[in-house]
C-alpha cells in the first residue's frame, strides 16, 4: 500500500471519536492498490453480494449491478464516472477520508460523492469505524445510480448548505436524518422489510442484525421523530427507521426544513432506544444486548 492516509486529528464528539481528514480532492492511486488491497475488495464484495441477495433493497441489487462493479479488484472511479454521470449526472471523487459537514455537503449539492481513496486492511474486515473505500463505493455509490434517490442526495446536499448557515441545532437534526435514511435506512417491499442503507449493506453483521434480530426498535418514517433522534457511530443501532417507497423518502423532504428546525429547537432529543407513544411501531425492540454505557 502505498502513503498512509493524510489523517489530520481526531475529534472526540457526543456520537463518539471521529477522525478528520484534509479535504482535498485526491487523484485515486490506481496503480498503487497492493495484491491485499484488491484481495480485501473481494473478500468484502462477495461476502457482502452473498448475504445481500433477499436482504437488500431491489434497487440497491440492480443498482450495483447497472454499475459494472465486480469482485475482481477495485473499480476505478474513471470507469463508474462514465456511467454514473449518464445515468443521473453524479460523479466520484477521491477523498483521504471523513469530511467536515459543510465540505461533505457542498460536494453532494454538486453532485459530487466524496470516495475515501484507501481501503481497510485486512484486520479490519469486519468492522472499521470510519468510511474507507469499500464503504463508500460498495455502499453509498451503487444508489446513486437511482434516478430518485440520486435526486434526494443533491437535494439532501443543498440542505446541508443551509442547515449549516442556519446553526450547529438545524446540522444536528439534518445530520441525523441522513443517518437513519442513507446509512441506516430499511425501506418496506411488497415481499419483506429490506436494507437500502450504506452503513448496513457494507457491515456484515448490522445486515443480518437489523432484519433478523429482536434486540431493535424498527419504526415507520417520520422526519421529524429522526431530526431528533441521537445516535451512536461505533454500535449498532438500537432504532431503525422504516421507508415506504424511495418517494415518501423524496416527498417527506421536500419542504423547508427550517420552520422544523425552529418547532424542534422547542423539543428534546430522543435517546436512540426509545419508543414514543404516537411511533408507528413495526417491531418494538428487546433491547437484549445494548451495553448500558453510552447509552445515547
Ligand atoms: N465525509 N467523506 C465523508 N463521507 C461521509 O459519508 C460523511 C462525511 N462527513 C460527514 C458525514 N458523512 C455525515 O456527518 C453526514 O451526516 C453529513
Ligand atoms: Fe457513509
Amino acid at each position: 500500500m502505498n502513503s498512509q492516509p493524510r489523517r489530520v486529528e481526531n475529534l472526540q464528539t457526543d456520537k463518539g471519536s471521529v477522525p478528520v481528514y484534509a479535504t482535498g480532492v485526491v487523484e485515486q492511486p490506481w496503480a498503487d492498490y497492493s495484491a491485499t488491497d484488491h484481495d480485501v475488495w473481494r473478500q468484502l464484495y462477495e461476502r457482502q453480494r452473498e448475504i445481500l441477495v433477499g436482504r437488500a433493497s431491489d434497487e440497491f441489487l440492480v443498482a450495483q449491478d447497472a454499475m459494472g462493479m465486480t469482485p475482481d479488484r477495485i473499480p476505478k472511479f474513471t470507469d463508474l464516472n462514465r456511467v454514473m454521470r449518464d445515468a443521473t449526472g453524479w460523479e466520484i471523487i477521491g477523498v483521504e477520508g471523513l469530511l467536515p459537514e459543510l465540505v461533505f455537503f457542498d460536494h453532494l449539492a454538486n453532485r459530487r460523492f466524496p470516495v475515501t481513496w484507501w481501503i481497510r486492511k485486512p484486520e479490519q474486515i469486519d468492522y472499521i469505524s470510519e468510511p474507507d473505500l469499500f464503504h463508500d463505493l460498495f455502499g453509498h455509490v451503487p444508489l446513486l445510480m437511482n434516478p430518485l434517490f440520486a435526486d434526494y442526495m443533491a437535494s439532501y446536499g443543498r440542505g446541508g448548505v443551509k442547515a449549516h448557515g442556519i446553526g450547529e441545532h438545524a446540522l444536528q437534526n439534518l445530520t441525523r436524518l441522513y443517518w437513519y435514511t442513507v446509512e441506516f435506512g430499511l425501506i418496506q417491499q411488497k415481499d419483506g422489510l429490506r436494507i437500502y442503507g450504506s452503513g448496513i449493506v457494507s457491515s456484515k453483521g448490522e445486515s443480518i442484525h437489523c432484519l433478523e434480530s429482536d434486540a431493535p426498535n424498527r419504526i415507520g418514517f417520520d422526519l421529524e421523530r429522526i431530526m431528533r433522534t441521537r445516535y451512536r457511530i461505533d454500535t449498532y443501532q438500537k432504532t431503525y427507521f422504516v421507508i415506504d417507497s424511495f418517494e415518501q423518502l423524496m416527498e417527506a423532504t421536500d419542504p423547508d426544513f427550517t420552520p422544523i428546525y425552529a418547532r424542534l429547537a422547542t423539543q428534546d432529543s430522543v435517546p436512540a432506544g426509545d419508543v414514543r407513544d404516537d411511533d408507528r411501531v413495526l417491531h418494538r425492540g428487546s433491547g437484549e444486548g445494548w451495553a448500558s454505557d453510552g447509552d445515547v
